[in-house]
């Protein structure tokens, strides 16, 4: 991230426009930009302080409404904070949970590789959506393994995430071929393993990713290939499990094309779909390799029932 993004609205901003990306990441950078905000806001009125976080908080969420793992950072940044006795305190929490936070989450990453890896058959043709990096990292893991023949990585239109994609596995030296996203039924008779990342994992099991990834997982499940998504815990949603839907983003239409030169067109462009439980055999973790359907026991282990029900970051003041 470039100097000036490292501001609390630079971060902010970078999330909305997306040069800040990835489910994981935007969770990350969220919490580090409450944390800057925290210290840059500091004041003696602990009230004021509190009550300007919470707006903050809010801005930032509004930002991208899919991926839980934003609120999952900035909830998991505030806890506790309603509790402090002044300031000084508030910001301590902040500093401390933001820390933990990050790291927890990047050591989820490679703790989900090792794991993911183990999943993969030897000589794997693998086909991969987007940009993930749990995703990626479990392909690089079984690469190092000697175990990846090929990976198939859509491009991913409209943002083009499946360029980064294929950098990143072409650095590590992972045998990789780039397909544009409707190529991908044409390839399955030669693939071993679909791999993707999550936005979001509903508690039903559903998985909401990249838009095409319910396509994919259709067209594997006609041809009886395993579907394998990679997800930090952070990406469970306790708030489908008060029945509340998960929004998909629907982007800019000028990301697709150009409206000028397409006088009376009207353009739709959600960023995500939702992959039923049914066609996705594991969900890997880094607590471990999980049937989808398992997605409720994992929501319910994190969060506890009773601060399922209290958990808000608009509460998250006095
Ligand atoms: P990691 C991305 O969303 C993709 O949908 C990707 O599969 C998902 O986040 C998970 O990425 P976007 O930010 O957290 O490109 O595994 O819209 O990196």
């Amino acid at each position: 991230m470039s100097s000036e993004k490292m501001t609390p609205e630079g971060i902010l901003e970078g999330i909305r426009d997306m040069s800040i990306r990835g489910a994981a990441e935007i969770g990350r950078k969220a919490s580090l930009a409450v944390r800057l905000f925290a210290e840059k806001e500091i004041g003696p009125d602990v009230d004021a302080y509190l009550s300007k976080l919470q707006r903050f908080a809010k801005d930032l969420l509004s930002t991208r409404p899919t991926a839980v793992t934003l609120w999952s950072g900035v909830t998991f940044t505030l806890r506790g904070t309603e509790k402090a006795g002044d300031s000084k305190e508030v910001l301590g929490m902040i500093q401390k949970n933001s820390e933990r936070f990050i790291d927890a989450s990047l050591r989820a990453v490679v703790t989900i590789a090792e794991i993911g890896a183990k999943k993969v058959p030897l000589d794997a043709t693998i086909l991969t959506h987007c940009n993930s990096s749990a995703a990626v990292a479990t392909i690089i893991k079984a690469h190092e393994l000697g175990k990846v023949k090929m990976v198939y990585a859509t491009e991913s239109r409209p943002k083009l995430q499946g360029h980064i994609t294929v950098r990143q596995l072409a650095e590590k030296k992972v045998p990789v071929t780039m397909i544009v996203d409707s190529a991908v039924r044409h390839h399955m008779s030669l693939v071993d393993i679909v791999i993707v990342g999550a936005d979001t994992v509903a508690s039903d099991g559903s998985v909401i990713n990249k838009i095409g990834t319910s396509q994919i997982a259709l067209v594997a499940h006609e041809r009886g290939v395993p579907f394998l998504v990679c997800a930090e815990t952070i990406k469970f949603s306790p708030q489908t499990l008060r029945g509340e839907p998960v929004t998909i983003e629907e982007r800019d239409p000028a990301e697709v094309i150009d409206l000028k030169k397409f006088p009376g067109v009207k353009v739709s462009n959600p960023v995500f779909d939702v992959t039923p439980a049914k066609y996705i055999d594991a969900i890997v973790t880094e607590v471990g390799v999980i049937p989808a359907k398992a997605a409720y026991e994992i929501i319910l282990h994190n969060l506890g029932a009773d601060s399922l029900m209290t958990q808000n970051p608009e509460g998250a003041g006095r």
